[in-house]
This record gives C-alpha cells, structure tokens and sequence, in this order.
C-alpha cells in the first residue's frame, strides 16, 4: 500500500480576550474577536497517513488509545467541501501529547491545529488557510496555528454581514501572529481541580448565544471595543492596559456564563478557590509593586500572567498554599 506520512505539532493558547459564542455552528465563525498567547510547555504531535481511499478517516488514537472516529469523521467531511482531494484518500491519526491531566488546558486547540498543520502539509496550504481549517476543527485552534506568541482571531468584518456566502466569510476570520516575540513575560498555570466540566465550553457557548436578551449582546460590543485596544496596547507593550483589559475580560465571560442559566440550572465553571487566589494576586500587586493579571477559561483555575522578575513572589504565595502549577516563559 502507497502510504504518505506528514507529521506537525502544535501548542494550546491561553486567550487574553475570549472567544464565546459563535454567529455560525458549523464553520465556527466567533462573534466576537479574540487573542491569545502562546504555551509552549503543552504540545500535541501528530502523524497523519494517507493512501488511496473515499475520504474515510480508519483509525485516530491519542498517546495510543482509540479516540472518538465520528468526531474526526465530521471533521474531515466539513473539510472535504473547500479541499475535494480529501475525497481520493483514506486516514490514519497518530496523535501523542503531554499534557498532564488535569492542566487546566483543553487539548483540542493544539490538537485540531497539530491535525490542521499536517493536513496542510499534505494539501500544501499557506498558514492562513491551514488556520481556517483548525478552527473548522475547534474554534481556538485556530489561535494555534501561528507561529506568533500573540495571536489574533478577528471575527471578520462589519461588511460580511453583506456578504452571501458563507465560504467568503469563513475566510475572513482566522488565528494570524500579531506579535512574535513578547518576552519577559511568564504565564503560571495553577491546578486547582482535574475533574470534567459538566457542561463542554461548546455547549456552554450555545446557551449563552441562544438565550441572548441583549445582554450577551452588549457583552460583544465591549469586548469588541477592548479589542481593540488590547491590540494596539500589546503593540506599544504597555503592559498596564494589556493585564487591566484582561482581568475585565475574564470576569466578563464568567458574568455572561453566570447571566444564562441552562433551563435554570446555573451554568457556573468557577469555585470559591479560584476567585480567592485572584484576591491573593491582587494584594501582591497592591503590596508587592507586581504588574501582571489573572484569568480564567471555562473551568476553576487560574492563569496568572506578569513579568517574569515578579515570577518569585508568586511562586512563593502558590507554595505556601500549596497550589501546584507549571509556569511558561516567553
Ligand atoms: C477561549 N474558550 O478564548 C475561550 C475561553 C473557553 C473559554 O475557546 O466549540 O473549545 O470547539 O469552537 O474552541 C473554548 O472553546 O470551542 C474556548 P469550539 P473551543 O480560549
């Protein structure tokens, strides 16, 4: 049998503003934008074998267990549409990573980008088509994509709500470097709880959507607006605007996700922890002359992000609490 091998690896994204929410379930288009910085201690590899078939994906395991075929199966047919070759053959998905269980991130922004990039080595595509495909995958891995530390997902523009088609709009919104290099800046992800979510960040998302009574609305066109500024403020790196932004942004997604319970159960991802090691962190700015942040993505624990220098005083405050954690400088 004839077969090919493309292998690529890829890194989860911790985001500074959320993505949440989509304007389109099956391409995931985001309503709003995002952005995010690179950790590059997690990593998916991936080895993707082709030879001649219908498109039919055969067999995916991760770290060598059988994983779920009919998800990656859904995957490969949304794809089939923009790239018909994948119609002549048949697949095979190798897929390893290291992330300790319970880490606090999700695999699957670095797995869908390490299956994006292999894919694209096979279909031969430049980066910006290879992250349209990861985010088909899963939305944040679009963000995983680019080489950069920082990276944005722009929702697209005010002038798509014209267009007609939604292969021109699913086009115009994908994971791009805004920064390469952001250095002296470390991230410290805390391990407060390794339990499953009771409900995905996925279906989490559609019922903040799909109940909107203009709350989520006015949410969007905030975060929309600090967007912006968050951009141009990493830009000139003034490092105050960028942690002030993020805090907001974190407390936001978890106001949206609390504003919409789930046919009146609370949606709720946070404990009682995890905000009071936000606290924690805020007295050692006040006290301590620390510049940095804290956010959380949906589910309890918290990513503190700051100056590599301050890293000590909270590694100290982590220990004596006995919070593990692992830490990842840029
Ligand atoms: C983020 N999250 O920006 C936000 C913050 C969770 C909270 O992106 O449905 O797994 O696959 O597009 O990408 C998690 O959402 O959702 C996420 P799908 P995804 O990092």
């Amino acid at each position: 049998m004839n077969v090919k091998e493309f292998t690529a690896e890829a890194y989860p994204n911790l985001a500074l503003i959320k993505y949440w929410g989509k304007k389109d379930e099956e391409l995931h288009i985001p309503t709003k934008s995002s952005l995010s910085i690179a950790f590059r201690i997690f990593w998916t590899k991936t080895v993707l074998k082709i030879y001649p078939g219908e498109g039919k994906v055969e067999k995916i395991a991760i770290n060598g267990i059988p994983d779920d075929l009919k998800k990656i199966q859904n995957f490969f047919d949304k794809i089939k549409k923009f790239y018909p070759e994948i119609k002549k053959y048949n697949y095979i998905i190798e897929s390893e990573n290291n992330f300790p269980s319970g880490a606090g991130f999700a695999s699957s922004a670095s797995g869908y980008a390490a299956l994006a990039k292999a894919l694209g080595k096979f279909l031969n595509l430049s980066e910006k088509e290879t992250a349209i495909i990861a985010r088909i995958g899963s939305g944040s891995a679009t963000r995983s994509v680019p080489s950069g530390d920082i990276v944005v997902w722009k929702r697209g523009f005010n002038s798509d709500k014209e267009l007609s088609n939604l292969e021109e709009v699913s086009k115009r919104s994908y994971g791009e470097t805004l920064v390469q290099k952001f250095e002296g800046i470390s991230i410290i992800a805390t391990i407060l709880s390794n339990k499953i979510k009771k409900i995905s960040s996925r279906e989490g998302m559609k019922i903040s959507v799909s109940n909107d009574d203009g709350i989520y609305n006015a949410y969007v066109k905030t975060e929309e607006k600090d967007f912006k500024v968050l951009e141009k403020a990493i830009l000139k790196r003034d490092l105050e605007t960028v942690f002030d932004i993020t805090i907001k942004s974190a407390m936001r997604l978890h106001g949206i996700i609390l504003s919409y319970p789930n046919n009146g159960i609370p949606v709720f991802y946070l404990y009682d922890q995890s905000l009071e090691l936000a606290e924690k962190f805020i007295e050692l700015i006040r006290k301590e002359g620390v510049i940095g942040a804290y956010t959380f993505d949906a589910g309890p624990n918290p990513f503190f992000i700051l100056q590599t220098k301050d890293e000590e005083i909270v590694i100290s405050m982590l220990r004596k609490l006995n919070v593990n954690y692992y830490i990842y400088r840029l």
